[in-house]
């Protein structure tokens, strides 16, 4: 079912509505596609999620574990490249341009987990830089699955709609964090403000398992902390237009050259460009 209910336009979207999801994405900075994967697709990529970042979780205490290169030791989540529903869509938000893979992650949350402060995932690229900045100026829109599903009470998204824009005022009573990275509270410590429910503008993402969560690079996001029961998996993607050409680069790692080389025909125009990612890599201010 669609719901309307928290803002007054449209924002949830049947997969067959292109033209809308991406007016949305441009006009709002977020949009969510309801009922995109099949039960036993989300049941495979629990499953996923688990193999890859279970073991670690298990013997961690730590509540949040992250893969940052999924899809390269994912098979199944790599083969929504060639789900069409998926990948229609991937091609509508990027008008119908050569689009290359930009990046992957999973992310396994244990109940109890605590927020997430509110943050964009763009930064600015001054030196020194790393691999995030690279990959987060691109123009790509991130494409996320969540599951179990996701509410303000199972460590769910909060996002600000219509934060996407480069010139976007912090919320009412509050002011950016270094680089715009995050806003605090005006008059509080310039730290990035962890809490989702006293922000002006802000709505907590409500989506159910198979349901496809779009939001721009620069859209301010957050996340609850999680007061659920059951551990919170999810896994996305997000691609670029072919002809980004970043301005430096770090060399391409093993991993993501033996994923590019396993990649069927079909798929291989998606990720000869992909770079992986190298969160050890800074930029240099000399080339
Ligand atoms: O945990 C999430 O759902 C979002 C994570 C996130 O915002 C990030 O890694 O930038």
């Amino acid at each position: 079912m669609l719901n309307t209910s928290i803002l007054p336009y449209r924002y949830e979207f049947n997969q067959t509505e292109l033209p809308e999801i991406r007016a949305c994405v441009e006009q709002h900075g977020f949009a969510i596609v309801k009922q995109l994967l099949p039960l036993g697709m989300i049941e495979m990529l629990k499953a996923e999620v688990r193999r890859v970042l279970e073991d670690q979780a298990k013997a961690s205490n730590d509540a949040t574990h992250v893969s940052i290169n999924f899809i390269e030791v994912s098979p199944v989540f790599a083969s929504l490249m060639t789900h069409e529903p998926f990948m229609s869509i991937a091609r509508e938000l990027h008008h119908h341009v050569p689009m290359t893979l930009n990046r992957s992650a999973a992310i396994y949350k244990k109940p109890g987990a605590g927020p997430m402060q509110w943050h964009t995932d763009w930064g600015p690229l001054e030196h020194p830089y790393g691999a995030d900045a690279i990959l987060n100026n691109s123009g790509a829109s991130s494409m996320w699955f969540y599951l179990n599903g996701i509410d303000s009470v199972r460590g769910g998204l909060a996002i600000i709609p219509d934060s996407h824009t480069e010139n976007w005022a912090a919320p009412d009573g509050f002011e950016f964090t270094a680089r715009r990275g995050s806003f605090h509270r005006k008059g509080s410590d310039p730290i990035a403000h962890g809490q989702m429910e006293d922000v002006p503008g802000a709505i907590p993402v409500i989506a159910d398992p198979g349901d496809l969560i779009i939001f721009a690079e620069r859209t301010y996001h957050g996340v609850y902390a999680h007061r659920g029961s059951m551990t919170r998996l999810s896994c996305g993607m997000s691609f670029c237009p072919r002809s980004y050409e970043a301005e430096q680069t770090w060399p391409l790692p093993e991993s993501a050259q033996r994923f590019i080389d396993s990649c069927s025909d079909e798929v291989k125009p998606l990720v000869e460009k992909y770079l992986g990612i190298n969160r050890q890599w800074i930029s240099s201010s000399d080339s």
